[in-house]
């Protein structure tokens, strides 16, 4: 993006000391988040948060050091945002995975101070390009509240005048000490989707442990869950509303020899926990409606 167009980003929607447009990785630009509580950053490819911390904390957020910054490629990292689709696209091996949402600019919209939180604003919608993968009208709007809480808030809403079918996923790559030492809890019961062994339907006894390839779809569950990492000693806690699924994924070493834009090793240092509705959690939406999956992320010690 040209300096002129980030100077003029900022003449419409810089807070002076709190957030301003900057140009990020790849030249893509940025909005970076300064507030007495946190810091973050949210680029407009993708409207994709890289960054979140508490002030004086370290960073929740996985960012892959080897990621793509390029129009087209996802940030390995962050909260990539999964849409329309969820994985492979059913009926097209040639569609991008998770859809197409992550790997396009989106509009920057607003960005509101209120207190000691800065709230960003950003959207996209159908073009001719997404209309040859969905032929769908539609209108994305997200919003992210950066304070001593991240909130996330992704409304999506049906402009057409047919009813849409749709799948979402907000994909937190959470950063950890060790894969080793961590656990998810709040699954115990739930039932889940292995996408390791064929999708077949099992059911989580006690915390989520990862001692292996996991790639796990729990359904029908609202649950808050917490991510325990004993060696940062804190709990990261994940509160979702209107979020039925929620996806459980480590490559571990295997499936990270796959990705090329994963350093060595790196997959020691995430677990990805996604608030979603996904599978059989897909969302039906009639012309006009609006549907809102919002997650909170808070920050605990141990
Ligand atoms: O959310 C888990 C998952 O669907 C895995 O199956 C794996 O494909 C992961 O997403 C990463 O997908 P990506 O397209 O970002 O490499």
């Amino acid at each position: 993006m040209s300096p002129e167009t980030i100077q003029e980003l900022n003449r419409q929607f810089a807070l002076p000391g709190a957030a301003e447009i900057v140009e990020g990785n790849g030249r893509l630009p940025k909005v970076q988040i300064r507030t007495p509580h946190a810091t973050g950053e949210i680029y407009l490819h993708g409207a994709h948060v890289t960054s979140w911390r508490q002030a004086g904390a370290e960073e929740v957020l996985f960012l892959s050091s080897h990621s793509k910054w390029e129009d087209g490629s996802a940030i390995r990292g962050g909260i990539p945002i999964c849409f329309p689709w969820f994985r492979a696209k059913a009926d097209d091996p040639k569609a991008p995975a998770h859809g197409f949402v992550r790997t396009k600019a989106w509009q920057l919209e607003s960005i509101t101070a209120d207190g000691d939180t800065v709230t960003v604003g950003m959207s996209t919608g159908n073009d001719e390009d997404t209309t040859d993968w969905w032929p769908a009208d539609f209108r994305l709007l997200y919003r992210v509240t950066f304070g001593t809480e991240l909130k996330l808030d992704l409304a999506v809403m049906n402009t057409g005048t047919t009813s849409l079918r749709f799948e979402e996923a907000l994909h937190t790559y959470h950063k950890v000490w060790h894969i080793d030492n961590i656990r998810v809890r709040g699954l115990d019961g739930v039932s889940y989707l292995d996408n390791t062994d064929a999708n077949h339907e099992k059911t989580q006894h006690g915390d989520v442990l990862i001692t292996t390839q996991a790639d796990s779809a729990y359904v029908n569950t609202q649950h808050p869950l917490e991510l325990v990492d004993p060696e940062l000693r804190r709990r990261i806690r994940i509160t979702k509303e209107h979020s039925l699924s929620t996806v459980v994924w480590n490559p571990w070493r295997e499936g990270a020899q796959l990705l090329s834009d994963l350093g060595d090793d790196e997959w020691q240092q995430f677990v990805c926990i996604e608030a979603s509705n996904v599978l059989g959690c897909a969302v039906k939406l009639a012309p006009s409606q609006q549907h809102s999956m919002r997650v909170l992320i808070g920050v605990a010690k141990l």
